[in-house]
């Protein structure tokens, strides 16, 4: 190879140094997140042996956390002063935010300054990014690293920073949980939100009430597959555990080392069946009940009786012993009021009270237990669903169903942290190849999460100080195992920190892929079972002056994509993809990533259905809800059908509680023999199929029956489907009406909610 050809190469990959004799290649930084301002200046640093670390007092924690962790490759020394060759942490109080930093390398020193340790913790995790991944794991080799000379100016845009981790569905190790915490620290998070108790188990030690640890963080038994499959199957093994209190403290510590808050979360009024089964008086019927085996929600809720009141109230005083966050989580989601109906106490509560429904009866629930921890010095932070009713003076509000629970708490001036299920919900499917792990269904790709800002548009300036910040739920019913969590947690946590840390100015999505590339070695040192998705094949359908064409792509540079149209698996002999596949009738497309050498992702498929529809005119009453618009409205008449498993991915079209009116042009009389669609019944999710379809046809169609109501089949199934049969039908226009499923009524998963109406492509033949 020339040279001139070898450099251009080098330099393609990373930084070109030159230094006395030696050429030296160091990777150009890879942070994530990305901070605020980086320049790349000329030279190096040379991090050997003889690296001082000097520090003022303020920073000695900040110090010792890199000593720490470089001295697992170096003996680095830790002096007061050293003019030369040191990393050295300063004092600087102009820097406007609390938690910034500013990092200097020069080729005599690596200076960080920042207002106080906290924002010198995170120049140090940004330092540790600029360093050779094999450093995270013990097993770097050399005698020094050479950091590229730069400076980095930096801080967060939002100060609430957060991942969350259900650890009722399923359990997971102290081990893990630190590995978690660290996770976070080396991605500048700075909340930890501890979901510890649901209907499945109640996970924290509480030395008043025993029975909560003896019986409350034990079922006999868990589901197997998914929720949708029925009847249910269960495992016959008994399930649980719980942290002692002893436990959690050294957790908090390690996290607070870590410039972590944990915010524990305590469910009530609803997901409350574990400590319902522990001490049944705390229910309104006082019979008996069992841990939950399953997922869902469950009407067992506890009753509005004094008893309650004093059971919360010394479970938390043992909960603020433990934890010394300001916020605590007191749940608020997703609580049936069917027991409080018929329950006697409650409703006399209500009476006594003067509250007019079950509503404000869990508004007043909510604002007792607020007034009891206001009263200790702490405020509550609930799931949206604590709007309902009256929101509780002080309240943070974290949003979950949606952005309306932000925008309505924000403009009554409250604090929010957004988690819309459709951006921040790390359980559902980050892929839509079918031979991804079984998950609890939606779709939500890193890129969708990338993208998210957690800024509603219809706040003003002053509103929009209101929203703290954002979150990651990881919530746990698929996620049997530690390596599932971090599957399914990582890269999206990835792309949440630079959400909630960088500029939207800086950020940009194949950057992003091209970091993500490079610390995926940081994660697999660190590791982490993170879900490698960047070799995956994306496709699209195009239409261009009335052809079709579907083209194909990669997110990362110098592989090749190769494909298929007879069905076959690619390999490395298959067709190189280089220009637009003409689509003119059906056809099955595979295709997969390769390097020189092998394919490197999971194969791609697409199967698109040429039928009389696909690329027609369509109009559409209303538009999809901004969250699930798919591929727009054209998707649904574009040859391909949604995933079985993944409503939420491009085929699926998502409308939130709108009737809608669907309307195909065929451009021409078109004879037509059938017309099927399908609709999503995910229950949990709240997608409910319509009863009924009616369909309408033109003018100039040939039948006299020109409006018929077609009941939708399979209601009882995850895929609902609409099917029409015609003999003799001609016609230019399909009119569809699909009116919405309506409020869930009370005894269905999502009650009292607006139910999504879920439908894929619209098939004519
Ligand atoms: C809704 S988000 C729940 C959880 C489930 C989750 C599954 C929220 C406040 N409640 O109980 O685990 O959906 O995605």
């Amino acid at each position: 190879m020339q040279i001139n050809k070898l450099l251009f190469i080098l330099v393609g990959f990373g930084l070109f140094f030159s230094c006395k004799n030696e050429r030296i290649v160091i990777e150009k930084p890879n942070i994530i997140p990305i901070p605020s301002s980086l320049k790349i200046e000329a030279g190096q640093y040379n991090l050997t042996a003889n690296t001082a670390i000097n520090f003022d007092d303020d920073f000695k924690a900040s110090a010792a956390f890199l000593k720490a962790y470089l001295s697992k490759s170096f003996q680095i020394k830790t002096k007061k002063e050293a003019p030369t060759n040191t990393i050295s942490f300063k004092k600087d109080t102009l820097l406007s935010k609390a938690e910034g930093y500013k990092l200097r390398i020069t080729p005599q020193l690596i200076s960080i300054s920042a207002a106080n340790n906290k924002g010198a913790f995170y120049a140090v995790q940004t330092l540790r990014q600029l360093l050779p991944a094999t450093l995270e794991n013990n097993t770097f080799e050399d005698e020094k690293i050479n950091i590229p000379c730069l400076t980095i100016e930096d801080e967060p845009q939002y100060e609430y920073r957060g991942m969350h981790l259900d650890v009722s569905r399923h359990l997971f190790s102290v081990n893990f949980i630190k590995k978690y915490i660290d996770a976070l620290a080396l991605l500048k998070m700075n909340t930890f939100h501890w979901h510890l108790t649901d209907d499945q188990g109640w996970r924290i030690e509480i030395k008043n009430y025993p029975e909560l640890n003896t019986i409350g963080a034990y079922r006999k038994e868990t589901l197997v597959g998914h929720y949708n499959d029925t009847p249910h199957q269960f495992d016959g093994k008994k399930y649980g555990g719980f942290y002692t209190q002893d436990e959690i403290k050294d957790i908090v510590k390690y996290a607070q080392d870590r410039h972590i808050t944990i915010i524990p979360e305590i469910e009530m009024p609803g997901h409350s069946q574990a400590v319902i089964a522990s001490y049944p008086k705390l229910g309104c019927t006082l019979s008996p009940v069992e841990v939950a085996t399953k997922w869902g929600v469950f009407e067992e809720i506890y009753c509005t009786r004094e008893a309650t009141f004093t059971f919360l109230e010394q479970v938390l005083d043992e909960v603020l012993e433990l934890f010394p966050s300001e916020n605590i989580h007191i749940g608020g989601d997703e609580a049936p009021k069917t027991r409080w109906k018929t329950c006697k106490d409650c409703q006399r509560r209500m009476k006594t009270e003067g509250l007019k429904d079950e509503q404000e009866l869990q508004s007043y629930f909510i604002k007792r237990i607020e007034n009891y921890l206001n009263s200790k010095g702490r405020q509550i932070i609930g799931w949206d669903e604590i709007l309902e009713g009256g929101l509780a003076p002080n309240a943070t509000v974290m949003s979950w169903r949606g952005i309306e629970g932000a925008i309505t708490a924000a403009k009554a001036q409250h604090k929010v942290v957004m988690t819309p299920t459709s951006h921040s919900y790390f359980d559902y499917y980050q892929s839509d190849n079918e031979e991804e792990p079984l998950a609890i269904g939606g779709f939500l790709p890193l890129e969708k999460v990338y993208h998210f800002n957690p800024m509603p548009e219809a706040l003003n300036k002053a509103q929009q100080r209101y929203i703290i910040g954002a979150q990651g739920n990881v919530w746990t019913e698929y996620m049997p195992t530690e390596a599932q969590v971090e599957y399914m947690a990582f890269p999206r946590m990835l792309a949440m920190s630079e959400v909630v840390w960088s500029q939207a100015k800086r950020k940009n999505y194949s950057d992003f892929i091209s970091r993500l590339e490079h610390f995926n070695k940081r994660l697999k040192a660190l590791d982490i079972n993170y879900a490698n998705h960047l070799y995956e094949v994306e496709g699209e359908l195009q239409s261009k002056n009335n052809k079709l064409s579907y083209s194909l792509k990669t997110l990362t540079t110098n592989k090749t994509i190769r494909y298929t149209l007879d069905g076959n698996r690619p390999t490395l002999n298959s067709k190189i993809y280089d220009a637009a596949i003409p689509i003119l009738k059906s056809t099955t497309i595979k295709a997969a990533v390769f390097n020189t050498e092998k394919q490197l992702g999971q194969t791609f498929l697409e199967t698109i259905n040429y039928h009389k529809a696909v690329g027609k005119k369509i109009t559409l009453n209303t538009t999809p809800h901004k969250a699930y618009s798919g591929s727009g409205k054209d998707g649904l008449i574009n040859g391909i059908s949604g995933s079985h498993s993944r409503y939420g991915d491009k085929e699926w079209l998502g409308f939130w509680g709108d009737d809608l009116e669907i309307t195909i042009d065929l451009g021409a009389i078109t004879k037509i023999n059938t017309i099927k669609t399908r609709f999503y019944n995910a229950n949990g999710q709240w997608l409910y199929a319509p009863e009924e379809v009616i369909v309408e046809f033109s003018e100039d169609c040939n039948v006299k029956d020109k409006r018929q109501s077609v009941k939708v089949k399979n209601r009882d199934s995850l895929l609902s489907k609409f099917n029409v049969k015609f003999e003799g039908l001609s016609a230019s226009k399909i009119r569809l009406t699909i009116p919405n499923y309506g409020t869930i009524p009370e005894g269905k998963q999502g009650a009292g909610n607006k139910a999504w109406t879920f439908i894929d492509e619209i098939i004519v033949k």
